[in-house]
């Protein structure tokens, strides 16, 4: 067994966010999103589950960071929760809500902890839902008005800021398949759901280097590699498609300026409308890519099927409880793709972990080895990719503690700590007790 040594400066993370773990989303003046309201409509959720409680972050958070500390975590990535701040999504700002996340902030600091946070992690306004949401372009604005004010108030204090988690989970599991909040099944609103989240972070980002403030921004995108199930030509053009749609919709824009050609021919006129300089917006540099990787996906050409006449192949175990297949491979693929194509950007991996269903035994013991070896073995991936020049600088490991995984509730366990959700009490898995042993050696065994 050799030990995988990470560079000097690797900042070891957990990351979390604000709608799956803060609980009393209308607190103090907050006003509700989204997933207040799509948690609140039965049938959304399994078990009818939502965000009401989840695990009470918003009361127990020096708890949270008392474990995190406990741990040896030194980078934590966290949400803020636009609602909070401007309960009606803009104009008239909430105190009570900056004042929540100051005092998060200043207690990160004090455990000695460093905050990275992520401005939208998907809990929309719901006044700004009701005038359209993303599909709306005055969206650009309203987020940046919002990213502005979070600016003004933390940016003495939080040095590392992303604009968007994930934007495109928000186009397809939010606009085109209604899984996800706000529900909708449209994918020509769900291009433009694409487009105007583009903007927004463009618009942002510019807004953070307009304000002076010291620091660093960029955005968190979930990296899906596509592989064609067979080498038929059929299939590799479906591969390439899925792959324009997943990841190169994002990853081309901000880094290049464009859009990608099979994206624009294959969706024809449900294309939207791109104003002059957007794309020059959407591309202001960032300072780092954050790449959220969870599994790699095998296509084939099935005519008729969706948006994008693709059927996806399953592929042989190991799979996590969520059917998602284990791939550390496509954690290196994914890195080695952003550092050959797009000019190997400073990256964090900023999400990256497992579903497994698992509880204390009898002895409390939360022997949950199946992601103890998930993590290891990404952990090795990543550790090829920086041997192989990719300019990663840090790991966020999801989850710090179960919570609540959007449409499946809390019945889905992605936590290295586990929680009791009647009792709220943290138990630390064992993959938890491992990660702060990697931590402390910076560093992993490839085995
Ligand atoms: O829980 C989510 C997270 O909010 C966004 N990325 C994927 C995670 C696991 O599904």
């Amino acid at each position: 067994m050799t030990l995988l040594t990470f560079p000097k400066n690797f900042v070891w993370g957990t990351a979390t966010a604000s709608y799956q773990i803060e609980g009393y989303p209308l607190a103090d003046g907050a006003g509700p999103s989204i997933w207040h309201r799509f948690s609140h409509t039965p049938g959304n959720i399994r078990g009818g589950h939502n965000g009401d409680l989840a695990c009470e972050h918003y009361r127990r958070y020096p708890e949270d960071i008392a474990l995190m500390k406990s741990l040896g975590i030194q980078g934590y990535r966290m949400s803020t929760a636009w609602t909070r701040v401007l309960p009606e999504g803009r104009g008239r700002i909430n105190e009570a809500g900056l004042d929540f996340y100051d005092r998060l902030v200043e207690a990160l600091l004090e455990a000695g902890i460093t905050p990275y946070v992520t401005l939208y992690h998907w809990d929309l306004p719901s006044d700004l839902q009701d005038m359209g949401g993303w599909t709306n372009p005055a969206m650009a604005d309203w987020f940046t008005e919002y990213a502005s004010i979070m600016f003004t108030r933390l940016s003495d204090r939080v040095n590392n800021w992303i604009t968007l988690n994930e934007p495109s989970v928000v186009m397809d599991r939010g606009h085109v398949f209604g899984q996800h909040a706000p529900g909708m099944r449209d994918i020509w609103a769900a291009l433009r759901v694409a487009h105007n989240q583009l903007v927004a972070h463009g618009r942002a980002v510019r807004a953070f280097r307009a304000s002076g403030a010291d620091g660093e921004i960029g955005i968190a995108l979930n990296l899906h590699p596509q592989h064609a199930a067979t080498n038929s030509e059929e299939d590799r053009a479906c591969a390439i498609r899925t792959d324009a749609y997943y990841n190169r919709l994002f990853m081309d824009p901000i880094f290049k300026g464009e859009y990608p050609a099979e994206a624009l021919d294959w969706f024809g006129e449900a294309w939207p409308n791109i104003g002059p300089g957007d794309l020059d917006e959407i591309s202001t540099p960032i300072d780092f890519l954050g790449v959220n990787y969870y599994f790699p996906q095998v296509v084939a050409h099935k005519a008729g099927q969706g948006a994008l006449h693709s059927e996806v192949v399953r592929q042989p175990a190991p799979h996590t409880d969520l059917g998602w297949q284990i791939s550390p491979e496509g954690l290196y693929d994914a890195l080695r793709s952003v550092q050959t194509e797009y000019g190997n950007p400073k990256m964090f991996i900023t999400e990256n972990g497992a579903a497994f269903d698992d509880y204390p035994d009898s002895d409390g013991v939360v022997a949950d080895d199946a992601r103890l070896d998930y993590i290891r073995a990404h952990l090795a991936a990543a550790h090829r990719a920086i041997s192989d020049g990719a300019n990663l600088q840090g790991y966020f490991l999801w989850t710090l503690m179960d919570n609540f995984e959007w449409a499946y509730g809390y019945d889905v366990r992605f936590g290295i700590t586990n929680v009791d959700y009647t009792t709220q009490k943290r138990t630390v898995k064992r993959s938890g007790q491992w990660y702060a042993d990697a931590i402390s050696r910076n560093g992993v065994t490839d085995a």
